[in-house]
């Protein structure tokens, strides 16, 4: 499934925090996502147990069956082979990117955030599938967020990548157009999502 990885234009994170906070269940959530036709979906739990997330990594995998679609999960890159997931996703914080891609293989989607003109020109050097680049524009998911990088940080970004372009951050469904008129090739999107029309947010991107 990942050898033809192709990056849509909405990127679909499922943060187990911003759907908790919302009194949002999680695998209701994925499954209103699934219907409404999203097809790439990150599922990011940054407190839970490893046994928790592989259990909702399972689970996340039966909503998802039968449908082609790409499952990326946040960090946990030692969960990956167990989580069956298509690739994972990586910070800078992380272990390196050569030592992620020994332990997912070659195959795997992987992903690096990136937030500053140096992070996007190193990335293109990685064998990653995609950069992420943000905050876009303000964001409250993310309390730790780097600086704003605005449009131009994504204009900047794809200067310096040939890699697939991600923007994360801020992005709704109002301002989606002008980060994929900026250069990315797809918006990455927890609030927007969470807070807005699916349906609506899939069908203006597909
Ligand atoms: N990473 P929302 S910003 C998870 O800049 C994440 O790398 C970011 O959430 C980065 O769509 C962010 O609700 C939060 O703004 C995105």
């Amino acid at each position: 499934m990942t050898r033809d990885f192709r990056l849509p234009r909405l990127y679909a994170i499922l943060d187990a925090e911003s759907c908790a906070r919302r009194g949002l269940a999680l695998l209701e959530t994925a499954k209103v996502w699934r219907d409404a036709g999203v097809t790439l979906m990150q599922y990011r739990d940054k407190v839970a147990t490893d046994a928790s997330v592989l259990e909702n990594a399972a689970l996340l995998r039966c909503v998802f069956e039968g449908v082609d679609a790409t499952l990326i999960l946040n960090d946990r890159v030692h969960l990956f082979a167990e989580s069956g997931f298509d690739g994972v996703h990586v910070g800078q914080g992380d272990a390196s990117v050569a030592s992620v891609r020994e332990v997912i293989g070659a195959d795997a989607v992987l992903g690096i955030s990136t937030h500053n003109p140096a992070q996007f020109a190193d990335a293109d050097l990685l064998s990653v599938s995609y950069v992420a680049v943000g905050p876009v524009f303000a964001t409250s998911t993310k309390l730790d967020a780097e600086p704003v990088v605005g449009l131009d940080g994504v204009r900047l970004a794809r200067s310096l990548t040939r890699k697939p372009l991600v923007a994360i951050g801020g992005i709704t469904q109002a301002n989606a157009a002008s980060v994929l008129e900026a250069g990315a090739d797809s918006v990455a999107v927890i609030s927007g999502l969470l807070d807005g029309d699916v349906r609506g947010f899939v069908a203006a991107h597909r």
